[in-house]
C-alpha cells in the first residue's frame, strides 16, 4: 500500500509527459547576534547562512533576515576582506575599497531599498539591496552564464557570498 502511494507521488511529479523540475529558490538567511561593551568587548556572528548559491541566469535568490538587525546585499569586486584590518578599511566609506562601504551612503541608511549599477538584477559590482530587520527580498540574477558574483554586507563586511550562474 504505501509503495502504491510513492508510485502515485511520482507520478504527480510527471506533467504532460515531462517531469516537473523547476528548481527551488536557493535561500540565504542573515542571522547571528552582535555584543558589544565599552572597553571590553565587541564580538559579532553575523553570517549568511548558505551564502553560496548556485542558480540560472535569470532566475532569482531569496534572501531573508533572521537577525533582527539591517543588511545589505551588495555586489562587489572579487577582493573582499580577509582580516580585521581589511574590515576596517570596508567600513570606511571615504575609501570606497572593495567591499564597496559606499553603498550604505547611496541607500541613506534604508531609504534606498536598491541600488543599481549595470543592467537591472544582479549582475556587477555597485548592484546593492538593502535588506530591512526580520525582513526578505528575492533578487534576480541577471549575470550571464559563468559569472561568479561576489557579495557581501556594506555594513558587516565579514560577511561575504558567491553568486555562481550557470
Ligand atoms: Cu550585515
Amino acid at each position: 500500500m504505501r509503495k502504491f502511494f510513492s508510485l502515485a507521488a511520482a507520478a504527480l511529479m510527471i506533467v504532460g509527459g515531462q517531469v516537473a523540475s523547476a528548481d527551488p529558490v536557493p535561500v540565504v538567511l542573515t542571522q547571528g547576534t552582535q555584543t558589544f561593551k565599552t572597553n571590553k568587548v565587541f564580538s559579532s556572528n553575523l553570517r549568511y547562512v548558505h551564502g553560496n548559491v548556485t542558480v540560472n541566469s535569470g532566475e532569482t535568490v531569496k534572501f531573508e533576515d533572521v537577525s533582527g538587525i539591517p543588511h545589505s546585499i551588495t555586489i562587489v569586486d572579487t577582493q573582499l576582506a580577509t582580516d580585521w584590518v581589511g574590515s576596517y578599511i570596508c567600513l570606511a566609506a571615504n575609501l570606497g575599497g572593495p567591499c564597496a562601504a559606499i553603498a550604505v551612503d547611496g541607500h541613506g541608511f534604508g531609504a534606498v531599498p536598491e541600488l543599481t549599477a549595470g543592467a537591472p538584477g544582479l549582475d556587477v559590482a555597485g548592484d546593492s539591496l538593502w535588506l530591512f530587520p526580520n525582513g526578505s527580498l528575492e533578487a534576480t540574477v541577471s549575470a550571464p552564464a559563468g559569472t561568479t558574483l561576489h557579495y557581501t554586507c556594506a555594513l558587516h563586511p565579514w560577511m561575504q557570498g558567491k553568486i555562481a550562474v550557470k
